[in-house]
């Protein structure tokens, strides 16, 4: 079954107003602050953003803030947990009558994948469990960002962070594959998870359009391309995202209600021609090339697909 889009055909239908403003102090080329920007835009001046730390908490340094609607910083483990204290607190002043319904705010947790693979990971379980009605907006760059890029357990078999150094021991780099949060959260049976890229805003959009129609638990699950830890120029912020989808590494799909559906079939480039862009898989190809760790890194992708396949009964 093809996927369509039902609200953003074109990039003119995007509203043109910006939710999250210029000159904040994250790096220049960040995939993540383009994600949340345009993820902004749909959501709409009428949020609480609930960030746990890590880089994004640099977005908000008081008095100084991007954001129009209001901003509450967490620690690491706890973002979810404070989001529901928010969610009680608005339904509390809503039943009271001192906030007009109308006047509600979404509940949004802004975390990195430090916080929501490992970390918050048994805060967010109770929250779904709970069906809190909230959104949860990961920027996945991959690694602990804002300490210095060390391993999480985002991180894909095969890159170079600085607690998973390409060794004698461990040429390849990490050496584990990157936990499946989709398929975690999915077993939890939310209403509504996705994943999204800041290259394919109409997708994105669109998929923030659906979920708000939603009451409950809404995952959103950015690959946030991440110059100053992936080690590539920032004008190539956009042509890395393209290649994670391209090539088939990023997958872009939801689940409604656990049905999952691709929202996006790649022709599927080689994963070279991503892998090659950034240093943190320079090793792979440089001094000597690792025949073995790229066929891993590609044979991987090849199965998800397959199995995508037969999952949709396509041949
Ligand atoms: C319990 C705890 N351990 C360590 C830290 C230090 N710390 C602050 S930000 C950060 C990195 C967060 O990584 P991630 O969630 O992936 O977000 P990113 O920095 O990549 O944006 C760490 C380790 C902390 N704040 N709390
Ligand atoms: S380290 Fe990466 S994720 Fe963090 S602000 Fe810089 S570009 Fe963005």
């Amino acid at each position: 079954m093809t996927w369509q889009r039902e609200t953003f055909k074109k990039i003119k239908q995007l509203p043109r107003e910006e939710q999250v403003l210029p000159g904040t102090s994250l790096c220049a080329g960040c995939g993540g602050l383009e994600a949340l920007r345009l993820a902004a835009k749909v959501l709409g001046p009428n949020v609480v953003y609930v960030n746990a730390a890590g880089c994004f908490t640099l977005l908000a340094v008081y008095p100084f803030t991007p954001f129009h609607g209001s901003w509450l910083y967490t620690t690491m483990g706890s973002a979810p947990a404070g989001a529901q204290g928010i969610r009680d607190a608005l339904d509390v002043l809503i039943a009271k009558g001192r906030l007009p319904q109308d006047d509600d705010l979404k509940v949004v947790v802004l975390a990195g994948d430090g916080s929501t693979y490992d970390m918050g990971l048994s805060a967010t379980s109770a929250a779904i469990y709970r069906n809190l009605d909230f959104y949860y907006f990961c920027y996945d760059n991959e690694a602990y960002g804002n300490t210095g890029m060390q391993l999480s357990s985002a991180t894909p078999f095969g890159a170079m962070t600085t607690t998973s150094p390409c060794s004698l021991q461990h040429p390849a780099g990490a050496t584990r594959e990157k936990k499946d949060l989709f398929e975690i959260w999915r077993a939890h049976r939310p209403p509504y998870i996705a994943t999204i890229s800041p290259r394919h805003p109409l997708d994105l959009a669109e998929k923030f359009t659906r979920a708000a129609r939603v009451t409950g638990p809404k995952l959103f699950l950015a690959l946030s391309a991440c110059p100053t830890g992936w080690g590539y120029d920032p004008a190539q912020t956009t042509e890395v995202a393209r290649l994670a989808v391209e090539s088939g590494l990023w997958p872009l799909k939801e689940s409604v209600n656990g049905t999952v559906t691709h929202t996006y079939v790649p022709k599927r480039k080689p994963v070279e021609e991503y892998l090659k862009l950034q240093t943190r898989f320079r090793h792979l190809f440089e001094p000597a090339r690792q025949d073995e760790a790229i066929r891993h890194i590609q044979d991987h992708v090849d199965a998800y697909w397959a199995e995508a396949a037969a999952a949709s009964g396509a041949t």
